[in-house]
């Protein structure tokens, strides 16, 4: 049987329960995820040469990461040949493009350091997100920067934040779509902290400094990301999830939620619904957790599912600014990038091929029994079948296809590196 042929099959099967496979696929194609560039070179950037620090880590040495812009670009460019659909790409500071013999520290970056990603982008008409990096560099010390108690520390990372929301506004008004700017610090304590409130006091007046930067909101939207602890900052972290919230809240910015940056037993699938009811737009960083903020890459497993179905079902597919962020470094880095990319689209696939009214329906009238009948029934219905459908109209390959040309590619460029 062909695809199309498997196709309508599932089609009919899926309208007996009142799904409309083609409206899925409709709105599947114009979901966008911001591909993360730093699974790439396993974030470390072209900016310095030090090791990655921030209580992050990639674990792995797999041959064959990318160390210029080129080979990243190309890279890139290799994963979003196998995607289905037109995504965004996602910059950290670190990957700034300097002429040879130029270079700038990251108080002193500007938007021309990174106009060879918005040539980038605006050849393959997708738009940029960015994030400055408060990680790796000489000028993090003692693990603070926006939140150390040493002014020139502090006055070093707040240039570096407004420094990068004109970077973000350039993105934005150069690619035409706007350009989530998302700021994540690793600041915090090993240990029992004797002060709990100042570094977040002087978190709070940096992040105030930086947003007075003049910046057309509609065109870039500042994120504030939380996290419970980092390698190192085990005690305490300043960008915890009550200041994150309490921040961008208060001061019109956005909410970003990692999956990774929560205690093993929360989830962000609950969290979502919370916060689409007091905010107009929330950010996500989905990756996979396993034991603690490990940043494994995306699965097609529960909880990714979940958080598709929670986006899809409350009706926020245009609310919800959606980034992936796991850096694997044991595994073939492109096809890293393919296989998280591809789970987080079927994720929303299987939450559109959903009945979720319907079940909904169940719930309002306490039909408990036959709400969990149906749900695991449901992931039995041919899901698949559409999947392929889907990846065929968008012309990329079906199935695990895609990853003969990362064998190749593996062999012709990746190796030779
Ligand atoms: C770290 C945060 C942050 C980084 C990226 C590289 O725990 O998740 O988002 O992973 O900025
Ligand atoms: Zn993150």
């Amino acid at each position: 049987m062909t695809t199309e042929e498997r196709y309508q099959m599932a089609k009919e099967i899926y309208a007996k329960i009142g799904v409309d496979t083609d409206k899925a696929i409709e709105i599947l194609r114009n979901i966008s995820i911001s591909m993360h560039c730093w699974q790439g070179d396993d974030v470390v950037g072209f900016d310095q040469d030090g090791p990655l620090t921030g209580g992050i880590q990639a674990t792995g040495n797999y041959p064959g990461k990318a160390t210029t812009p080129e080979q990243l670009m190309l890279d890139i460019d290799k994963a979003f040949s196998l995607i289905p659909g037109k995504h965004k790409l996602n910059l950290h500071a670190c990957y700034a493009v300097f002429e040879p013999g130029e270079w700038a520290d990251r108080d002193a970056l500007e938007p021309k350091h990174f106009q060879a990603w918005v040539d980038f982008a605006k050849e393959r008409g997708i738009g940029l997100d960015f994030n400055p990096t408060f990680f790796s560099h000489p000028m993090v010390k003692d693990n603070l920067t926006l939140s150390s108690p040493d002014p020139k520390v502090r006055k070093f990372w707040i240039d570096h934040g407004k420094a990068c929301i004109r970077i973000s506004q350039y993105f934005a008004e150069q690619t035409g779509f706007p350009c989530t700017m998302n700021i994540w610090i690793p600041d915090g304590y090993k240990d029992i902290p004797a002060d709990r409130l100042g570094p977040r006091a002087r978190f709070k007046d940096s992040l105030d400094q930086i947003l007075s930067v003049d910046y057309d909101r509609s065109k870039v939207f500042v994120c504030l990301e939380s996290k419970v602890f980092g390698i190192g900052m085990e005690s305490y972290t300043v960008g915890s999830s009550e200041f994150t919230v309490n921040y961008a809240a208060k001061n019109g910015i956005y909410s970003l939620m990692d999956n990774g940056h929560y205690h093993p037993t929360e989830v962000v699938s609950d969290k979502i619904s919370s916060m689409l009811l007091f905010n107009d737009k929330i950010a996500l960083h989905v990756t996979r957790p396993v034991r603690w903020d490990s940043d494994h890459v995306v699965l097609f497993d529960d909880e990714t599912k979940e958080i598709a179905k929670e986006i899809v079902r409350n009706d926020a597919v245009d609310r919800v600014l959606l980034a992936l962020d796991y850096f694997d470094a044991s595994i073939n880095r492109v096809s890293a990038w393919v296989v998280g990319m591809r789970n987080m689209q079927k994720a929303f696939l299987y939450a559109l091929l959903s009945p979720n009214e319907e079940l909904k329906k169940l719930q309002d009238t306490n039909q408990f029994t036959k709400l969990m009948m149906f749900q695991e029934e449901l992931k039995l219905y041919p899901f698949g079948d559409v999947w392929n459908y889907f990846c065929k109209i968008n012309q990329v390959p079906e199935k695990g296809d895609w990853f003969r040309e990362i064998e190749e590619y593996e062999r012709e460029v990746l190796s030779k590196r």
